[in-house]
């Protein structure tokens, strides 16, 4: 297909101009109508190309929410007026910790750390400029404060593996991963306040989490509260506890950022280097599956491995984690799926009864998965497939637009609709254009 790329240019710009509301961007207007942890690590990526005072201000306004523990929430709610979102700041109650800031409001939980390597892209992208260092410099400690929330908070029995207790920590909400340790919450005695969900008057319902899958993540947003998002508790108590396997490669490729950057600055790095010896070798002991040919997620409570093939696994090679033969075996299922109509990469196993190539997190293409695999192909060799990863995703994007996510299967987006979920989507825009602009 012959692709306009001068013109994704063109839109992607439009598309985040068009989102940023003074200093930060939303992810999508209405659905998701306040700032986001991951997506603005990838929306600065994405400007650090074109205008670098949003790049620095979108990292800014993220870590305006930072917590004293290093925590940095998933969602900033800057705005305490807009009622667009349910769980809104008032639903969350952050003031049962001493530590949330009273100003901007957050959530009470995180997301993927991708702040490290951020950091190290936009300085890749200005080796020269004096502005990018002092960038780096002032918010460089704030990204080691929050690499070591996880390790205190996140890592009880001290492996060096962290633990997420709620799937939008994961940033894969509803992934069929999660359904296990999921279904075994006992919510007919969970007694969940009342609340009423408000993506699926904006979005598709079928594109949507469920309704269990809702009150299951309510009971787990008061689960934390009630450990003041914080607590040892956390961990002995809730039902969903994982190591999970994207998660931790984001932390392990921060961590080597952080290293990299950190010794270019004379800044002391020592204590991210302890972390990262232990992490890495306890990443490929307890998180790789050989049956499946990938990495997986450890669930805590049940002591076991989450047997399914999955995107997360993919990461890892982002983050420089595995041996060339396991790198090749992640690679191999990728071709498999290349070569059998799938566009690159659907977010869950084809071939299992869980896969729904619509419904959000269990099968269809996200378009920041497709930068961070073809990143971590073009790293361990594959320059073809890597251009598949983007190819696929700069189709999916010209014929359907700029949407959050996208159908999975091929004969399926000539008969129904090919782009799902929120329009005019920030990180798509910003990834489509870094893959034209930076590949
Ligand atoms: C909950 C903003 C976020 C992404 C997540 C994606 C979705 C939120 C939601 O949207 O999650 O955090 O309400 O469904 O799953 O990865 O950061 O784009």
């Amino acid at each position: 297909m012959k692709i306009n790329e001068l013109e994704l240019v063109a839109q992607a710009k439009e598309i985040l101009y068009g989102n940023l509301r003074g200093g930060f961007t939303v992810p999508t207007a209405r659905l998701y109508p306040f700032q986001w942890n991951w997506d603005s690590g990838f929306v600065s990526i994405g400007f650090a190309n074109f205008d670098l005072e949003a790049a620095f201000s979108e990292i800014h306004s993220l870590l305006k929410g930072q917590w004293t523990n290093g925590m940095i929430p998933h969602i900033i709610f800057h705005s305490e007026t807009e009622k667009d979102y349910f769980p809104n700041w008032d639903f969350w109650e952050t003031n049962v910790n001493p530590g949330a800031p009273n100003t901007p409001k957050t959530s009470g939980i995180t997301q993927p750390p991708v702040l490290g390597f951020v950091l190290e892209q936009l300085w890749e992208k200005h080796p020269d400029n004096p502005q990018v260092v002092d960038f780096i410099k002032a918010v460089f400690p704030k990204i080691v404060d929050f690499h070591q929330f996880w390790y205190e908070y996140r890592d009880p029995y001290r492996e060096g593996l962290v633990f997420i207790y709620h799937p939008w920590e994961s940033g894969r909400d509803n992934s069929p991963l999660w359904d296990a340790p999921m279904n075994r919450i006992d919510l007919e005695n969970a007694n969940l306040p009342y609340y009423q969900r408000r993506d699926i008057t904006i979005a598709d319902a079928s594109e949507r989490p469920t309704k269990l899958q809702y009150d299951q993540y309510v009971y787990l947003l008061q689960l934390g509260k009630k450990h003041l998002y914080e607590g040892k508790g956390i961990a002995e108590e809730s039902e969903f506890l994982i190591q999970d396997s994207m998660i931790n490669a984001l932390l392990i490729s921060s961590n080597d950022s952080l290293i990299r950057i950190g010794k270019k600055l004379n800044l002391d790095v020592g204590k991210i280097e302890e972390w990262q010896q232990q992490s890495k070798k306890a990443y490929n002991d307890k998180l790789w599956n050989d049956s499946l040919g990938t990495y997986t997620g450890y669930d805590l409570r049940q002591q076991e491995q989450l047997p399914y093939w999955e995107i997360g696994g993919t990461s890892a090679l982002f983050a420089g984690i595995p041996s060339a033969e396991k790198a090749q075996k992640i690679v191999d299922h990728l071709k498999e799926l290349n070569n059998s109509g799938y566009f690159i990469m659907p977010s869950f196993d084809v071939h299992h009864e869980y896969f729904d190539s619509r419904r959000y997190w269990r099968g269809p293409v996200w378009p920041q998965m497709n930068w961070l695999i073809y990143f971590g192909l073009q790293r361990y060799g594959y320059p073809e497939m890597a251009d598949i990863v983007k190819q696929d995703l700069l189709e999916l994007v010209s014929r359907f637009g700029f949407h959050e996510y996208f159908e999975a299967q091929k004969h399926l987006v000539e008969t129904t609709h090919g782009g799902y979920g929120g329009k005019s989507f920030s990180w798509t825009a910003s990834l489509v254009l870094d893959l034209i602009l930076a590949t």
